[in-house]
């Protein structure tokens, strides 16, 4: 067999159901990311393989693209027509979450079933599913592990008979090794950065991606901000428990330079006209110095482009010169893994967090609010009582971020989370796949029964979300009343019942001057309270008023 079309496929993260059955408005606003570990792989196979052809077909981008426009999405028919069209001999998937390995599955299983194809899977999910041994990856032939680059390189010339042995590799079909000892189990780990190509951004449409979704940190930019992402940085220093960086990435972080990061800025910026840039990094600020390096390159181009980390920051390495400088060089936001409020739940979650650097750094934020903050917070921790989650409420509430974002534990495969879980318990961890997709509680003896104690948790996350986002929201109360109003504004735009939403809007907007608009929001309250029980009780339980 020779292999001389290659094409990868970026799994979608929506289900056909949402796809098929949403308000098209709705749709308009899924993150929708350019697929960058696929241009890492496009950009890579092209510099060493040139006598391979390699398309990326992004079907989460394309499904988006279908359903906007009252097209019936069948992810089988699309790939049906894609693999006619181009005629390739391999095909790779991408599975980076849970959330999107059904689908990998799906269209994994259909590829192969219709076609002579070698089928290759690749990501953080499916490395973590075939570091443990799962029995859902019969849906591939290979999986290559963790970054890779060169795994899948090496994979590619192994197939084509140029190189006889392949690292990073689990052969799911063993018939096509020649060998069985053919596979070696280092890792080939890339340490230097620079070394890689630019990933191959003319290998999709990327100057497209903001008509058809948006970006985690869209809130800080207009919905016509042409946006890409990049990665400075590989890896992070911590090793949170519930966290798959480490075990995925390593236990260091392996950086570009930042003469490297400018240039990809200057591509971005300059051939695709991009002017708005997320950071995909794990610890963008692991080095001060480069940050600032970065943060100086940005402002001597005096580009009309800003810039964001919403996968995460580490409080602790920030002050105030280096947020002077973020915010000089265009960074609009900022998002910080806080998780806990509790002294003991910060420990036994390993976060790099303690409470005297949250007194310490969590009011540099108000000095610098040109930045939007979005704290991260971590309900559910197993054996987390009422009253550590409480603390948590408590923290939330003391520092001057603008939106907290609450979420339940959720234990990811491959993570120490995970493992301890899956050890301490039989019963529900036979299929250590539920763990990826359930927001269950769990407790330190697995995923709990106590249906009770699940509703607790999910209650009271849900109440703090509508107490301190809403009622207590900070800039609504006055700090900065355009910036909440434009959330709100957002929140409705995907959930158009939002009672909540509305009332704040009401408000926000009686504050602006902008009286027909808040009379409309107050109709808007009025009319959900008039037919839903759920947003009456929530105002009567939690003591917000409707504005009158
Ligand atoms: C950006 C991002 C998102 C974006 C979406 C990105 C996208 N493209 O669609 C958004 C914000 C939407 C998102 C959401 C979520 N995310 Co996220 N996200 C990331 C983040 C920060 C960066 C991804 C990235 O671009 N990496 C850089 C590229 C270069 O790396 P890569 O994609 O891994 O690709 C390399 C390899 O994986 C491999 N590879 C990848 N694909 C393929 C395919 C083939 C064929 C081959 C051979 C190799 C290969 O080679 C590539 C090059 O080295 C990662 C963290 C991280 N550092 O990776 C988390 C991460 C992927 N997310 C994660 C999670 C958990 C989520 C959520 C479930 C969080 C939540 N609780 O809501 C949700 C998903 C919700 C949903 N229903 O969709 C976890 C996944 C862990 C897991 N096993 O499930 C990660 C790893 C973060 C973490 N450590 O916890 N996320
Ligand atoms: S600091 Fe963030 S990226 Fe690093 S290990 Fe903890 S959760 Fe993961």
């Amino acid at each position: 067999m020779e292999i001389s079309k290659i094409l990868l496929i970026n799994t979608p993260r929506v289900t056909l159901d949402v796809l098929n059955h949403s308000d098209k408005k709705v749709l308009r606003y899924i993150n929708v990311y350019p697929p960058l570990g696929l241009l890492y792989l496009s950009a890579v196979l092209k510099k060493y393989l040139s006598d391979v052809e390699l398309e990326i077909f992004d079907l989460h981008f394309e499904s988006l693209k279908k359903a906007q426009t009252n097209g019936h999405v069948c992810w089988d028919e699309m790939c049906d027509e894609k693999v006619k069209q181009f005629g390739p001999d391999l095909v790779g998937i991408s599975t980076m979450f849970g959330a999107s390995y059904d689908a990998a599955k799906l269209i994994g299983a259909h590829i192969k079933s219709n076609n002579n194809i070698v089928l290759v899977a690749g990501g953080v999910h499916v490395t973590a599913m075939a570091t443990g041994n799962d029995n859902s990856l019969g849906f591939c032939d290979f999986v290559c592990m963790h970054e890779s680059e060169f795994h899948f390189l090496e994979l590619v010339n192994y197939l084509n008979g140029r190189t006889n042995k392949i690292h990073g590799v689990v052969p799911v079909n063993k018939q096509l090794l020649r060998n069985q000892d053919d596979v070696l189990s280092e890792l080939n780990v890339i340490e230097e950065l620079d070394t890689l190509p630019y990933p191959d951004y003319d290998s999709i449409d990327i100057s497209q991606y903001y008509k058809i979704g948006t970006l985690a940190a869209s809130q800080t930019i207009s919905y016509d901000t042409p946006f890409a992402t990049i990665l400075t940085a590989r890896g992070c220093r911590a090793h949170c428990k519930f966290c798959s960086v480490r075990s995925f990435s390593g236990g260091s972080v392996r950086a570009h330079s930042p003469r490297r990061v400018l240039e990809e800025v200057d591509i971005l910026y300059n051939k695709y006209g991009i002017r708005h840039i997320d950071i995909q990094d794990d610890d963008l600020t692991f080095d001060k110095n480069r940050m600032i390096e970065i943060a100086n390159g940005l402002i001597k181009r005096s580009y009309q482009l800003t810039w964001s980390d919403a996968n995460g920051i580490r409080l602790g390495t920030l002050d105030d010169e280096l947020l002077d400088k973020m915010a000089a060089s265009g960074c609009t936001f900022v998002a910080l893994g806080i998780e806990s409020g509790d002294p003991d739940i910060l420990k036994q979650m390993r976060k790099p967090l303690t409470l005297k650097i949250l007194e310490k750094n969590g009011p540099l934020l108000g000095r610098h609010p040109e930045i939007y903050y979005r704290a991260g917070f971590m309900t559910g921790f197993p054996g987390e009582t009422y009253e550590e989650c409480q603390r948590t409420f408590e923290i939330a509430r003391k520092y001057p971020w603008d939106w907290c974002q609450f979420s339940i534990c959720q234990p990811l495969p491959n993570t120490e989370l995970y493992n301890d879980l899956l050890e301490n318990k039989s019963g529900h961890t036979e299929k250590g796949t539920e763990f990826s997709t359930d927001y269950k509680y769990a407790t330190p003896g697995g995923i709990s029964d106590d249906e009770d104690r699940q509703l607790e948790i999910f209650n009271q996350t849900y109440n703090y979300n509508l107490i301190l986002n809403f009622k207590l929201n900070k800039n609504l109360v006055g700090r900065n009343v355009d910036r909440a109003v434009r959330d709100f504004e957002r929140i409705i735009n995907m959930v158009d019942n939002h009672a909540f939403a509305w009332n704040c809007l009401s408000i926000g907007y009686e504050k602006l001057g902008l009286d027909k608009k808040s009379v409309h929001a107050k109709q808007k309250t009025q009319e959900i309270l008039n037919t839903s029980e759920f947003w009456i009780n929530k105002f009567d339980e939690l003591g917000f008023e409707v504005l009158k």
